[in-house]
């Protein structure tokens, strides 16, 4: 799907966050496991900086997405900070309750939660807890396995089904940033979600 893009700003303080205008999508998960690459294989460009040394994203990035032919943007992506990686600084990790929470506990635009878990790996206990921490304040997610060019499909098939175990209640996609698999099935999930908070956010506006 062809989407135009542009990097909108960085944040470390809620305070600085951009006004809540359009709906938000979020990528969240360890340091490492593909959040920015994800971002990128979905807009088609290298809009979010990748690397292969964990806890290269640092702060809430914020990303305009607009439509082919469409005068205005219609949606925003949020790069995220990874956790649970060592040797990621204290300091770092100590910025995790000081501005995500709030914007993952406040921000009214947020459409739809991107967890994203790496499907090479078992699931974790960090990851666990943020699904928890997602499912308790009521925000929409999807599990994204994300790196799915790394197995073969029946390895690819028993992680799946061990990350469904895992993560009780959650869908599970499985994503490739490397070959786009599974890009379509998640621009879906992300269309119907900024649908859903689109025609929700026309509503309110429509009571005032
Ligand atoms: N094989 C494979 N490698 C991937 C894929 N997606 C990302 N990677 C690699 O994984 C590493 C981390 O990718 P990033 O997108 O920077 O990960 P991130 O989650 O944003 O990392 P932080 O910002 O540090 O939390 C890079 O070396 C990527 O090349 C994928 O689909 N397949
Ligand atoms: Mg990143």
């Amino acid at each position: 799907m062809r989407v135009l893009s542009r990097f909108m700003m960085a944040a470390t303080d809620a305070r600085h966050f951009p006004a809540p205008a359009l709906p938000e999508v979020a990528f969240l998960g360890r340091s490492n496991v593909g959040k920015s690459s994800v971002i990128n294989s979905l807009v088609g460009k290298k809009l979010a900086k990748t690397s292969s040394t964990p806890g290269r994203t640092r702060s809430i990035n914020f990303f305009e997405l607009r439509w082919p032919g469409k005068p205005q943007a219609e949606l925003v992506f949020t790069d995220l900070p990874g956790y649970g990686y060592a040797q990621v600084s204290r300091e770092i990790s100590s910025q995790w309750p000081s501005f995500i929470e709030p914007y993952l506990r406040n921000r009214p635009c947020l459409a739809l939660c991107l967890a994203l878990v790496d499907v090479n790996v078992p699931p974790q206990d960090s990851d666990k807890q943020l699904m928890e921490f997602l499912a308790g304040s009521g925000r929409p997610f999807l599990v994204v396995g994300t790196k799915s060019d790394r197995l073969s499909g029946n390895q690819l098939r028993s992680s799946l089904q061990a990350l469904t175990e895992g993560f009780p209640g959650a869908k599970v996609l499985p994503y490739s940033a490397r070959t786009g698999a599974g890009q379509e099935d998640l621009w879906r999930e992300i269309r119907e979600a900024v649908q859903q908070r689109t025609d929700m956010m026309n509503v309110s506006s429509r009571r005032h």
